[in-house]
């Protein structure tokens, strides 16, 4: 499959990675929108938050559970903001499903 993040996923493309296991990969954004900006995937491909259903919802809760961990070990001990973008009006430019970790200042309030 022709996909960015299932390249990054199975080693193809370097990442600067922070956290892996079977399930799911975190790596620095190559784009950092905040001081701290990581993506975190699901290594089988999920286009997006459009396609969770209950038959693999459980890699998103697997996301979530490791969320907290990751945010220790790249610093984000004062908070943070978790976003995924969803399609065209979401501005998603991977179609495979990944979480935003922001953090490392105060953010913004706007969301939109
Ligand atoms: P989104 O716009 O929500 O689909 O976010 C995609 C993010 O992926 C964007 O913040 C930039 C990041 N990105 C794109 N290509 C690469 C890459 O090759 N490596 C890394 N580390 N990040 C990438």
């Amino acid at each position: 499959m022709d996909c960015l993040f299932c390249k990054i996923a199975a080693g193809d493309i370097p990442s600067d990675k922070v956290y892996e296991d079977n399930q799911i990969l975190a790596f620095r954004d190559i784009n950092p929108q905040a001081p701290v900006h990581v993506l975190v995937i699901p290594r089988t491909h999920i286009a997006s938050a459009d396609e969770v259903t209950a038959d693999n919802s459980a890699l998103v809760a697997r996301i979530f559970a490791c969320i907290p961990q990751i945010a220790k070990k790249v610093g984000l001990a004062n908070g943070y903001r978790v976003i995924t973008n969803c399609g065209e009006d979401g501005c998603q430019s991977v179609k495979h499903l990944h979480f935003h970790i922001l953090g490392g200042k105060k953010l913004t309030e706007n969301m939109g």
